[in-house]
């Protein structure tokens, strides 16, 4: 089985909406394995590090501002091709945008209260995993479906 690893994070509307449990539940369901979780309010020196990237768009201080709004679920997930199918689970930036089925395409209207992250590449799910858990915090273990998800 694959090992490739992804960052996702439940917002904190998502949070707040009480989707915790339903979310996880699509990466479980899917037949990916949870191997890190915590409820966070990592503080704004943080997000404003892991949106870095955004730094310049116009709706940088709102975003940040929305995710330090209250607790994050974060959470490393793994499996096959666990970022790109990630990304699809979560559904388009734009939840207007979003197939329903996904979880912003079911659960969300507008990108500033989109629910959820997703690392959009192996490379920056590993940097985010790296930014947002520390050594240790993610469990390494051989699940008993494995051989019941993959052939
Ligand atoms: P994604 O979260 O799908 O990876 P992104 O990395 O481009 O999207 O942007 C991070 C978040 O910033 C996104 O989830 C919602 C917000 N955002 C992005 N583009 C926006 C825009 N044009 N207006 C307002 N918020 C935006
Ligand atoms: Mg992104």
């Amino acid at each position: 089985p694959s090992t490739e690893q992804t960052f996702i994070a439940i917002k904190p509307d998502g949070v707040q909406r009480g989707l915790i449990a339903p979310i996880i539940a699509r990466f479980e369901n899917r037949g990916f394995k949870l191997t890190a979780i915590k409820l966070v309010t990592p503080g704004k020196a943080h997000l404003e590090k892991h949106y870095e990237d955004l730094k310049d768009k116009k709706f940088f201080p709102d975003l940040v501002e929305y995710m330090n709004s209250g607790p994050i679920c974060a959470m490393v997930w793994e499996g096959m091709d666990a970022v790109k199918t990630g990304r699809t689970i979560l559904g388009a930036t734009n939840p207007l945008a979003s197939a329903p089925g996904t979880i912003r395409g079911d659960y969300a209207l507008v990108m500033g209260r989109n629910i959820c992250h997703g690392s959009d590449s192996v490379e920056n799910a590993q940097k985010e995993i790296a930014l947002w858990f520390k050594e240790g915090e993610v469990v390494s273990w051989k699940s008993a479906q494995e051989s019941w998800i993959y052939e």
